[in-house]
């Protein structure tokens, strides 16, 4: 997951398990079951090439290898669970089989022993993760999706080993990615030859600011900007993302809030929370001024009237200004 490890390895594990010990220390609500979505979200096709990314079950199925540049990924989650992909940036020769071995199982046994209140043993189970996992880079990536709907993601990718995986846990507390939900592919240096797209919406992330968004919003196909102006790391392991949501009428915005979080025991776990419709979005991405494009990434939406929010997956998203709640009129 996020390489957030500049200070040493240990002493920030430490400091992170005391604070997921005091957050913990109070239970948090149980997750109810899926109101069952059947609407697909046909958005709009930001480039003609496109990667397309499927779960059928617990899968992510795409072809192996892609030019660089710009790169539209189409998910299609035909599955009957929430799920989404972000996209890991490996160092130097690293492929998805090293992740397979290292990495996957470390965050497996540390998150078994949080469940369990045993932190001396998830400190040391986090401390299993292989030194190159400090060097990854996450990339963004397809937001949270709701079963049976659609989404696009578009970021820049230079050349090089990627995977993409989904942490979301089923009802047992186990990683999607756990039970095989990642892929890897390489990235080429021929250029896709894509463009940047145009966007008809921007929303703004960062640390100090949260989300801002102008929220004049209109109803229609819309093609999102997202920019992030910084990253940082958070008491869950990692930085901030953007996910789009329609709220039904009996969605609990509590708990929508408390579930946004994977290093809760009992929060980002399928099925996810009723009455709350995930259209996709963009996950973490990494601002760095070596990698081009880095803090800039699209998605689409397809707006209809109602009550929607954009939220990040962090701790308690609220009280850091990443759950805003907008309404979109029936005209503009
Ligand atoms: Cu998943």
């Amino acid at each position: 997951m996020k390489n957030l490890m500049k200070t040493p390895k240990k002493i920030f594990y430490f400091v992170w398990m005391c604070c997921l010990a005091l957050l913990y220390s109070c239970e948090t609500e149980p997750i109810p079951g899926q109101n069952g979505i059947n609407e697909a979200n046909l958005g709009v096709r930001a480039n003609k090439n496109v990667v397309n990314v499927t779960t059928t079950h617990m899968d992510l199925e795409m072809q192996s290898s892609i030019p660089s540049g710009w790169t539209t990924f189409q998910y299609e989650n035909n599955s009957h669970n929430t799920h989404f992909f972000i996209i890991d940036k490996l160092p130097g020769d690293k492929t998805v089989e090293d992740s397979k071995a290292e990495v996957v199982p470390a965050f497996q046994n540390g998150m078994d022993y949080i469940g369990k209140g045993e932190w001396d043993k998830a400190l040391a189970a986090f401390g299993e993760l292989p030194d190159w996992y400090g060097k990854l880079i996450y990339t963004g990536g397809a937001g949270l999706l709701s079963p049976n709907r659609a989404t696009q993601a578009t970021v820049y990718l230079e050349p090089g080993n990627y995977v993409i995986e989904c942490y979301v846990k089923n009802s047992e507390g186990v990683f999607h990615v756990t039970n095989g939900m990642i892929s890897g592919f390489t990235v080429t240096s021929d250029l896709s030859g894509n463009k940047e797209p145009k966007s008809t919406m921007e929303v703004k992330i960062s640390s100090g600011n949260g989300i801002e968004f102008d929220e004049k919003t209109y109803p229609g196909k819309h093609l999102i900007r997202a920019f992030f102006e910084d990253q940082t790391g958070y008491s869950h392991f990692l930085g901030h993302d953007i996910h789009l949501v329609k709220l039904e009428e009996n969605a609990d915005l509590d708990e929508l809030n408390n579930w946004m979080n994977w290093s809760n025991p009992n929060s980002f776990m399928t099925p996810a929370p009723e009455g709350v419709v995930f259209m996709g979005g963009m996950q973490d991405m990494p601002v760095l001024d070596e990698i081009p494009n880095s803090n800039v990434g699209y998605f689409d939406a397809h707006l209809k009237p109602g009550t929607y929010a954009f939220i990040a997956e962090v701790p308690d998203p609220r009280s850091k200004g990443m759950f805003k709640v907008f309404t979109v009129p029936s005209a503009r």
